[in-house]
C-alpha cells in the first residue's frame, strides 16, 4: 500500500528529515505486516515468544526498568495561552516545546525504522470516529496500536482527502526520564512523545488523543471525552441498560467492565462495551449516548485471575502481548494473583531469576496485557455500533479506605458533576510516584483532562443543559476497610448487586434510600445481599456516613476549588457551600477544627 493523503505524506517527509531514519515503512495493518514484525521483534529481543502451544499468538516484552508506567511529571499541554492548560496540567510554550523536542527527535532514529501507521478511533462506519497518523521507531508500538486502534486502510478510507488527522510522532529517544517528554498541542492536533515505549506515553491514540485531545475537541465541538468504562446489563425483567463508570487508573474499570453476575444472582447478564474510554455527546433523542473509541484492551495484569475477571483470563490465552510479566519454565507467564500458586523458580518482569522468596515482586505491579476486544467473551454484540449506546447512569469511583459509602446517588445532575469534580482516590502503579497516597483525581481525568479542569466542569454542566433525559449519577466505593483494615466489600462480580441498586433508582427510583447530607445512601433492605455473607455490622459501616470525616473532606475542597480562580463554575462552588452547610448542620463547631484530608 502507499499513502495517498498528500497531507500525511507532506508531514512524514518533514519527520523524516528530522529523524532521519534508516528506512521509512507505511503500516496498511495486514497479517503480512504483523509477522514480519513479529519475526524481527524476536530477533531483536522485543519479543520473547511464550509456549505457542498453550498460547498461541502470544509474546512477551521487557520494557526498560524505568520506563514502566506514565510519567506525569513530564507529560505537558502546550497551549498559546498557560490559563487555557489549568492548574491541572504542566504548561509549556508551544514554540519552546517544539524546539526542546526537535533537539531531541534530530537525528534520533538513525539506522531504525520508522514507521507510519495511520489509526482510527472509534468504529469505522462512525461521524463520530477520528482518524490519527502515529509516526514512530518502535515495533512494540506498533504490534499494540494495531490491537489497540484501527490501523492501516480502514483509517484511510475514512480521512480521505482530508487534513484533519491528529499528527503523532513518537520516538524511543534513548529512553531516559531526563529526555522524555510528552508534548501536547491541542491548538495544531499534534501530540510529540519521546523518551518512552510505555503503553499511555507511547500509544499516542489512548490517553493522548482519545483523551486529552479529545477532551479538547469535545469542549469545542459539544462532547465529552472521558476515563470511563461502558457495560451493559439486562436485568431478569429482561431490561438492557447502559453504564458509564470513572475510575483513577488500576482501581478496576476493566474487571467491572467484563463483571461475570453472581450464581446467586440468577437472570441477570452484563456485557463489555469498552474497559478505559468514552466519548459521550447529547443524542437527538435527550439522552447521553457513548462510544468506546479503542479496538482493544490494555489491562493491569497483577491480581487478574478466575476469580477477578474470568472474562480477561479467557480472552488472554492468545494473541496476546504481555508486558513485564514474569515468565515459568514453561515459556508461561506468571504474575502476583495469578490462579497458580508462585513457581518455584521463574524469571521476574526484569528478566532475573525469581523465587518466591525473592525479596521483589515477579511481575511489575503495572505490567500489562494486550488484547483486542473481539476476543472477549463478554463483549456487547454492540460495541462497534456507530451511533454508541444510551447511557442509564454513570458512576464515579475511587479508592477510599475512609469516609465514602459504598454507593450514593447525586441529586442531580449538577451535584453529579460536583461529586465527580471532587473525587479523590489512593494512589496506584500505573503512574510513577509513591502509591497509596491521597490525591484528588476529579472525573479521575486529572492527568488527563487537556484544558483547564474549572473549564471543563463548565462544560460538562453545559452538557448537562442540553439532555431531557440525562444519565443519573453516583459515587461508588469497592475499597472501604473495616477497623482491622480488611475490605469490608467482596467487590467484582458482587458489584453487581450494587449496580442493581443504581439501576433501580436510575428507572425510577424504584429502590429505597435515605436522603443525607452528601446525598441518597440506600437503605439496608433496599440492597440486594442474598447468598452474601457480610455481617450487618460492616453493612452498617459500608454505608455509613460519619459527618466528621466529611467535615475534613469539605474542608480541603474548598482549597483545590481556590486553586481554579475564576475558571471554577458558580454552580460547583454553590454546590461546595451547600454541602459545607449541610454537613455544618450535622456536626458540632467544636468537631471543625485542624481537618485537611480529601474526599
Ligand atoms: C491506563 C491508565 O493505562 O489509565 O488505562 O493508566
Ligand atoms: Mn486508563
Amino acid at each position: 500500500m502507499r499513502l495517498q493523503n498528500a497531507a500525511i505524506q507532506k508531514w512524514v517527509d518533514e519527520i523524516q528529515r528530522m529523524t532521519t531514519p534508516a528506512k521509512v515503512v507505511f503500516c496498511d495493518g495486514s497479517q503480512g505486516e504483523k509477522d514480519q514484525l513479529i519475526r524481527e521483534c524476536l530477533a531483536t529481543g522485543e519479543l520473547i515468544e511464550l509456549n505457542q502451544s498453550k498460547l498461541p499468538g502470544c509474546y512477551l516484552h521487557r520494557s526498560a526498568p524505568h520506563d514502566v508506567a506514565r510519567t506525569e511529571h513530564l507529560t505537558f499541554v502546550c497551549t498559546e495561552e498557560k490559563d487555557d492548560a489549568g492548574p491541572n496540567n504542566n504548561w509549556m510554550a508551544p514554540d519552546e516545546a517544539r524546539r526542546k523536542l526537535a533537539g531531541l527527535y534530530k537525528g534520533a532514529m538513525k539506522g531504525r525504522t520508522m514507521y507510519v501507521v495511520p489509526f482510527l478511533m472509534g468504529p469505522p462506519a462512525s461521524r463520530f470516529s477520528k482518524v490519527g497518523v502515529e509516526i514512530t521507531d518502535s515495533k512494540y508500538v506498533v504490534l499494540n496500536m494495531r490491537i489497540m486502534t484501527r490501523i492501516g486502510q480502514v483509517a484511510l478510507e475514512h480521512l480521505g482527502d482530508s487534513d484533519d488527522f491528529t499528527r503523532c510522532l513518537h520516538s524511543l529517544g534513548d529512553l531516559s526520564p531526563e529526555r522524555r517528554f510528552i508534548c501536547h498541542f491541542p491548538e495544531a492536533n499534534t501530540v510529540w512523545s519521546v523518551g518512552s515505549g510505555y503503553g499511555g506515553n507511547a500509544l499516542l491514540g489512548k490517553k493522548c488523543l482519545a483523551l486529552r485531545l479529545a477532551s479538547w475537541l469535545g469542549k469545542k465541538e459539544g462532547w465529552l471525552a472521558e476515563h470511563m468504562l461502558i457495560l451493559a446489563l439486562r436485568s431478569p425483567e429482561g431490561k438492557t441498560h447502559y453504564v458509564t463508570g470513572a475510575f483513577p487508573s488500576a482501581c478496576g474499570k476493566t474487571n467491572l467492565a467484563m463483571i461475570v453476575p453472581p450464581a446467586s444472582m440468577p437472570g441477570w447478564q452484563a456485557w463489555t462495551v469498552g474497559d478505559d474510554i468514552a466519548w459521550l455527546r447529547p443524542g437527538a433523542d435527550g439522552r447521553l449516548w457513548a462510544l468506546n473509541p479503542e479496538s482493544g484492551f490494555f489491562g493491569v495484569v497483577p491480581g487478574t485471575s478466575c476469580k477477578t475477571n474470568p472474562n480477561a483470563m479467557e480472552m488472554i490465552q492468545k494473541d496476546t502481548i504481555y508486558t513485564n510479566v514474569a515468565l515459568r519454565p514453561d515459556g508461561t507467564p506468571w504474575w502476583e494473583g495469578h490462579d497458580d500458586p508462585p513457581p518455584e523458580s521463574a524469571l521476574d518482569w526484569q528478566g532475573r531469576p525469581w523465587t518466591p522468596k525473592s525479596a521483589e515482586k515477579a511481575a511489575h505491579a503495572n505490567s500489562r496485557f494486550t488484547t483486542h476486544a473481539s476476543q472477549c467473551p463478554s463483549i456487547s454484540p454492540e460495541w462497534e455500533k456507530p451511533e454508541g449506546v444510551p447511557i442509564s447512569a454513570m458512576l464515579f469511583g475511587a479508592r477510599r479506605q475512609r469516609t465514602v459509602p459504598l454507593v450514593f446517588q447525586s441529586r442531580n445532575w449538577q451535584h453529579g458533576v460536583f461529586l465527580g469534580a471532587t473525587l479523590s482516590s489512593e494512589t496506584t502503579a500505573a503512574a510513577t510516584g509513591k502509591v497509596g497516597v491521597l490525591r484528588r483525581d476529579p472525573m479521575a481525568m486529572l492527568p488527563f483532562c487537556g484544558y483547564n479542569m474549572g473549564d471543563y466542569w463548565g462544560h460538562w454542566l453545559k452538557i448537562g443543559q442540553q439532555l431531557k433525559s440525562p444519565p443519573k449519577i453516583f459515587r461508588v466505593n469497592w475499597f472501604r476497610t473495616g477497623d482491622n483494615g480488611k475490605l469490608l466489600w467482596p467487590g467484582y462480580g458482587e458489584n453487581l448487586r450494587v449496580l442493581k441498586w443504581v439501576l433501580e433508582r436510575s428507572d425510577g427510583a424504584r429502590a429505597g434510600a435515605t436522603d443525607t447530607p452528601i446525598g441518597d445512601v440506600p437503605t439496608r433492605s433496599s440492597l440486594d445481599l442474598r447468598g452474601l455473607d457480610l455481617s450487618d455490622a460492616a453493612v452498617s459501616q459500608l454505608l455509613r456516613v460519619d459527618p466528621d470525616e466529611w467535615a475534613e473532606a469539605v474542608e480541603s475542597q474548598e482549597t483545590f476549588f481556590d486553586s481554579f480562580g475564576s475558571h471554577l463554575p458558580r454552580a460547583i462552588r454553590d454546590e461546595h457551600d451547600q454541602l459545607a452547610r449541610r454537613i455544618g448542620e450535622a456536626v458540632s463547631p467544636a468537631d471543625l477544627r485542624g481537618r485537611d484530608s480529601g474526599t
